[in-house]
């Protein structure tokens, strides 16, 4: 080890204590507007962002402009025979707060497909990536790579106007919303099905032709759409939505801003549980060797997981204190496209087994189901068995919303994003520590 790690690594267990202690003993202490544990934890509960476009009470779970899940998709236009809504009209919704008509739908897949010509030099860069990168390496990468076709960049280096800035942000949000299947699409056939490439279809909608260039069929076009749809906006505070937001305080354009973004998703706290999700299941059948588990051996793996210091991927939240809706609106799908699947029903025994035990342990807040639970199986029944890509594809959704929260950010001006830090003396000083 080198001296430089040795002393870090001395430092680092001299000061835990101070701060567990802090947190501990002394959680409740003001410092300022705040709590010790709300500025040590995480910042959790603390009002210090403003959006219209979604709201997450911890009870009702998520309202997108008001609507709940249901009512979303009730409202929304959907294509002939399709039991969930246009993409792009949810778009509409999401950055107006307007139900759109037909018509106006129907604008907006054309203008869509006018944005969506992915550029060649994109798939250069892709190909020229390390096989084994991740695919969220490899999205985000695509997604900032992007950033030279920037209309923000561009007229904010001619001169700047702080009130007109929404109208390219906007411009940058729709262009970039408008690749994304293809880019996700190319990075799956060329990293799964080796290369073979599927042409973007100009006749289809966002959903339809994201199910198109990934070869599956339908019902997997109005999957698209619920998935992309569900996973859409969280209110601002999400790991994902927040980076978007703070990084776009900075003026920076909407592919810097979304990337950034990505990256927060790709951690195992977010959006990339969906992944662990299977994975951590298919570990347990692997173990088994093809045996069914019971409830009680399910029991015992969770325990084990727990034990080993370990989080259970998709139980928990850090707002929702219920079943996350996203949740359960997969588990209606699931009971209504694919009821007897195997690993639907291990996913369900887990929502039998893992709340209880959580509640047991006494730690989580929320012992209940997040949107991750769920959203492999559905992936994984369709053909996707790859999971390290489900997180690719609540990146797409997750654009929706994060990218219609940058424009109105730009649109109401809002400021660079500067919270204020203190150190760990200072904080002892307040504690009254000597
Ligand atoms: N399994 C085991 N322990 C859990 C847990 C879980 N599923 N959920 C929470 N806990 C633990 C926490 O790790 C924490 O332990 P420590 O005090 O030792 O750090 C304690 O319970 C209190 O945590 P909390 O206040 O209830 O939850 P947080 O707000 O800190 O964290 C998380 C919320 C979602 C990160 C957490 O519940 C978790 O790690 N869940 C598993 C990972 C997951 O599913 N993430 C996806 C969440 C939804 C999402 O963002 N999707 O993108």
């Amino acid at each position: 080890m080198s001296e430089l790690k040795k002393i870090l690594k001395q430092k680092i267990e001299e000061h835990r204590p101070r701060t567990t202690r802090l947190l501990k003993e002394y959680g409740d202490v003001k410092v300022g507007e705040v709590t010790m544990e709300q500025l040590i934890g995480g910042m959790r509960s603390i009002k210090s962002l403003v959006t219209d476009i979604s709201y997450l009470d911890p009870m009702e779970g998520i309202r997108f402009r008001g609507k709940t899940i249901p009512e979303t998709m009730a409202a929304l236009p959907k294509p002939e025979g399709k039991d969930y809504p246009y993409v792009e009209g949810f778009w509409f919704f999401l950055m107006t707060g307007e139900v759109p008509t037909m018509a106006q739908t129907k604008e907006v897949i054309a203008d869509f497909k006018s944005r969506s010509k992915v550029p060649q030099y994109i798939f250069d860069i892709l190909k020229a990536m390390p096989a084994d990168s991740h695919p969220m390496v490899m999205f985000s990468t695509a997604v900032l790579s992007l950033q030279r076709e920037s209309k923000f960049a561009k007229w904010y280096e001619e001169g700047f106007k702080k009130l007109d800035a929404w109208d390219t942000m906007y411009e940058d949000s729709t262009d970039l919303l408008a690749k994304l299947p293809e880019i996700a699409a190319f990075i799956y056939r060329m990293k799964y099905k080796g290369n073979k490439i599927i042409a973007s279809d100009p006749n289809l909608d966002f959903g339809a032709n994201f199910a198109h260039m990934m070869g599956i069929d339908a019902p997997y076009d109005d999957v698209a759409r619920m998935y992309f749809i569900l996973h859409s906006d969280h209110e601002s505070g999400n790991v994902s939505a927040h980076t978007t937001h703070l990084v776009a305080s900075a003026l920076s354009d909407a592919y810097y801003s979304l990337s950034a973004g990505l990256n927060g998703l790709a951690g195992p706290l977010h959006g990339l549980a969906n992944q662990e999700v299977l994975r951590w299941l298919q570990d347990v059948m692997d173990r088994l060797e093809g045996k069914e588990p019971t409830k009680e051996i399910m029991a015992k793996f969770v325990r084990e997981t727990l034990d080993g210091g370990q989080v259970i991927p998709g139980f928990g939240h850090a707002v929702l204190r219920k079943t996350d809706p996203r949740y359960q609106s997969q588990r209606d799908f699931c009971l209504k496209h694919l009821p007897d699947d195997k690993i639907f029903k291990y996913v369900d025994m887990l929502y039998q087994v893992v709340p209880d035990i959580l509640l047991e342990k006494g730690k989580a807040k929320n012992p209940w189901p997040n949107v991750d639970a769920q959203s492999g199986v559905i992936q994984w029944f369709y053909g996707i068995k790859e999971y390290d890509f489900y997180t690719v594809m609540f990146g797409i959704g997750r654009a929706i919303g994060v990218l219609a929260n940058i424009t109105w950010d730009r649109a109401l001006g809002y400021p660079l994003e500067r919270p204020k830090s203190l150190t760990t003396d200072m904080l002892e000083k307040i504690a009254g520590i000597k």
